[in-house]
């Protein structure tokens, strides 16, 4: 904390789901929030915020925000009454140990965690309940799964190189990806490389604001990405563009590589199946080859689909048959996990009371029962023996966010309690009995781990909890408290302490090492970069089963997938929903966040179906018309906006609209990859289909 012109200034991380994980400074007056700016300190958003960071005022303070501790009688019935914390607290514990007699297990007791917050002390939610017994848990996740797994296949880890050093690439192929709305500071390196001579390639069906600031934009088919890459990829090999030193040394496969490629890839089945001409394979394969260092970023949009896996690992394979696999300045992007794994995790690491019981696990004692994510409603009705009877959410918000939804409101229907922790009535509260106020990061001590850059910042309490709210950490404190009470030694995580010891205890030595610092409380100057070198696998063996890039794996062959990434087509339009729905992330929300709040009034909170000029003649839509949007999942009604950015195939709709869930229009198609990486595949969001008329 210092002070400045009359404020207190404290430091802060933004904690949302996002590629940035930005610094935040929080200008406080009289115990207030006044306003939120970007911390100078941070390196990577280098003072600067989006315009969601610069809101966070209007979101801690917003009326609509929750308080207080809330039940819902009857769920569902809006009818919302205060109750204090001790009745909160007493409702579900008595709930959770009567439950237990009943079956004599805590299967019957579900969890479902996802990232609305990815700060480590919330961890604390799923570290409470493994302290309690093996329960029902959620599993997987609904974001990027398919290209986790891909890379591990790959590559066998999931790191890249520093972000930063994009800035020294020559060519820069964004695959899949919108940074200029969903990845802000990241754009401004891209810019900064674009300054020096690096040429920007964006690779995406709909014209984005980030195609539109490139220098070649491919107007690629949905799901067509694999067919170029091994396009590009044979290309590569007829012209003798590829990196032979590497590929020797290197990569595993090659032989069977090439086979694939001459047995089945010809240039005009990718030109159909990709959508594309000739010359923009002929030119992307001589960017990557002869405009070196060259970056490949695959998006994860670019894998929310039924072959996202293979997609990416043809894509993939450019970047290792081109030798920029480990070439300062170039690379592969997606998701840096070799961060996060620095960490102690002391929050969520408890394990359950001595003679507890759960589902048996493979190598000897008890595990969870886990419910794939992408099939929530129909796992959770499923269950049996015991049935799930008690469901607590938390950091999410599937009635927005998830798919599958008819059925999980009819698995809750049979549910005796729903416990959710937000800050706001989402469409999810609707199905909730208890709803428990969780504080901001302005109110609570933590720390966040970017999943894309190498920065580390600290986020300090700036104002007091807003009413009566907890954050997570607090609240499964509380809840032990209560439960081991009732029931002494029936919860093992701790019923009480303080928030900052417990960031101090998500560090060790090498960590401190990495940072240049001795104590945490460093952080509270400045954030802090982990000094990793070299630039992940510019030597020694990549951590595979053969030591070397695996263009062919035969893990993937043993987990039922092709060992080479073939080219599978995505799903195609059945008669009857002629158009795919494509529902990609939006500029001014975060997933379902601050749609709420009028200072993001750009024109984008409330949902719109983009379609093409085409379309609109064809169905006979006025710009502004409303227009039903319809499959066999269900229905929803949106004005129509009218604009040849996106092809007349498709049409587009931004996720996360608060209480328009686009969402109830998706089935539960599932990536080809995921659960080997993550537990369960993710859902194929943009394998959807609907037909439209204007109304
Ligand atoms: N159609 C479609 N659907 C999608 C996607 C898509 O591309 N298209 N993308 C998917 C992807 S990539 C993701 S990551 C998911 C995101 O899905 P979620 O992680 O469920 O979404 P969020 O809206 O980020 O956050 C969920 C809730 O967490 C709450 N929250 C915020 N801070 C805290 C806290 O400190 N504690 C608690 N307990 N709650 C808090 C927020 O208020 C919010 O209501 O959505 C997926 N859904
Ligand atoms: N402002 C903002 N920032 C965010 C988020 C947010 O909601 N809002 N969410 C955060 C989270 S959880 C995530 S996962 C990331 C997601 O951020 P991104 O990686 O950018 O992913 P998406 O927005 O899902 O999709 C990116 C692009 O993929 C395109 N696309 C769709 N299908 C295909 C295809 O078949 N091939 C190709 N090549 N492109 C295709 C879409 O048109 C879209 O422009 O952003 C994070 N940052
Ligand atoms: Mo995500």
């Amino acid at each position: 904390m210092f002070s400045i012109d009359g404020y207190q200034v404290y430091r802060h991380v933004c904690p949302r789901n996002c590629f940035c994980s930005c610094g935040l400074l929080s200008y406080v007056r009289h115990g207030r929030l006044e306003k939120v700016a970007g911390d100078p300190r941070h390196g990577f958003n280098q003072g600067r915020l989006c315009a969601k960071g610069y809101a966070y005022v209007q979101r801690v303070y917003s009326p609509e925000r929750v308080v207080f501790p809330l039940r819902q009688v009857p769920r569902g019935s809006g009818n919302w009454e205060r109750i204090s914390w001790d009745e909160a607290l007493d409702i579900i514990a008595r709930k959770i140990l009567e439950i237990k007699g009943r079956y004599n297990s805590l299967l019957p007791v579900a969890l479902y965690a996802h990232y609305g917050n990815i700060g480590l002390l919330h961890q604390a939610v799923e570290g409470f309940f493994d302290a309690l017994g093996y329960i029902s848990k959620i599993n997987g996740n609904l974001c990027w799964s398919a290209g986790l797994e891909a890379n591990l296949l790959d590559m066998g880890t999931n790191c890249q190189p520093d972000p930063e050093t994009m800035a020294a690439a020559r060519t820069i192929v964004v695959w899949g990806a919108n940074p200029a709305w969903t990845a802000l500071h990241q754009m401004h390196i891209i810019e900064a490389a674009r300054r020096q001579g690096a040429l920007i390639v964006v690779i995406d069906p709909v014209l984005t604001s980030t195609a539109a600031r490139a220098d070649v934009h491919i107007r690629i088919k949905p799901g067509g990405d694999g067919a170029l890459a091994l396009g590009v990829a044979k290309y590569l090999i007829e012209q003798d563009w590829c990196d032979q030193e590497f590929i020797a040394n290197r990569v595993a496969g090659w032989d069977e590589f090439l086979t694939y490629l001459q047995q089945e890839i010809d240039y005009e089945k990718v030109c159909r199946l990709a959508g594309v001409t000739r010359e923009q394979i002929g030119l992307l394969a001589e960017l990557l080859s002869q405009r070196r260092p060259a970056v490949i970023w695959k998006g994860m949009g670019l894998q929310r689909y039924s072959n996202g896996g293979q997609n990416v690992r043809a894509i993939n394979a450019l970047a290792a048959i081109t030798g920029n696999l480990g070439q300062y300045g170039g690379g592969l992007y997606y998701a840096s996990l070799q961060n996060w794994d620095l960490f102690n995790y002391h929050a969520r690491n408890w394990s359950p009371p001595a003679n507890m019981q759960g589902i048996p696990a493979p190598g000897g004692g008890f595990t969870h029962r886990f419910l794939n994510i992408n099939r929530t409603g129909r796992e959770l009705l499923a269950a049996a023996d015991p049935p799930v009877r008690f469901l607590w959410l938390a950091r999410s918000n599937p009635f927005s966010q998830g798919t599958d939804l008819a059925l999980m409101e009819k698995a809750i229907k049979d549910m005796e309690m729903v416990v959710l922790v937000d800050q706001f009535l989402t469409p999810t509260a609707a199905i909730a009995d208890i709803f428990l106020p969780c504080t901001t990061q302005f109110e609570e001590w933590d720390i966040v781990i970017s999943y894309w850059h190498s920065w580390v910042a600290i986020n300090q309490p700036a104002i007091d909890p807003v009413g009566e709210s907890r954050s997570d950490l607090r609240i499964a404190w509380a809840l032990s408290h209560r439960l081991n009470d009732l029931s002494p030694g029936c919860c093992r995580f701790p019923a009480g302490g303080e928030e900052e010891e417990w960031v101090a205890a998500e560090f060790n030595p090498r960590v401190y090492k990495l940072l240049g610092i001795r104590d945490y409380r460093e952080l509270l100057a400045g954030p802090r970069k982990l000094q990793i070198l070299p630039p992940p696998w510019q030597n020694g063996p990549f951590p595979t089963p053969s030591g070397k890039y695996e263009l062919y794996s035969a893990q993937a062959g043993d987990l039922g997938l092709p060992a080479l990434p073939e080219f599978k087509p995505p799903l195609s339009p059945p008669p009857a929903y002629p158009y795919r729905l494509l529902t990609p992330h939006m500029q001014a929300s975060n997933n379902s966040q601050f749609y709420n709040l009028s200072w993001l009034a750009v024109g984008s909170q409330e949902p719109v179906l983009r379609l093409h000029p085409e379309v609109a003649a064809r169905v006979g839509l006025k710009d502004g018309g409303k227009v039903r949007v319809y499959n066999s999942q269900g229905e929803i009604i949106l004005p129509a906006r009218i604009t040849a950015t996106v092809p007349p195939d498709i049409v587009v709709c931004y996720q996360g609209g608060m209480g328009k869930a686009v969402n109830r229009l998706l089935g539960n198609v599932s990536t080809d990859m995921g659960s080997w990486a993550t537990g369960a595949p993710a859902p194929a969001f943009f394998d959807t289909f609907v037909n439209i008329v204007p109304l």
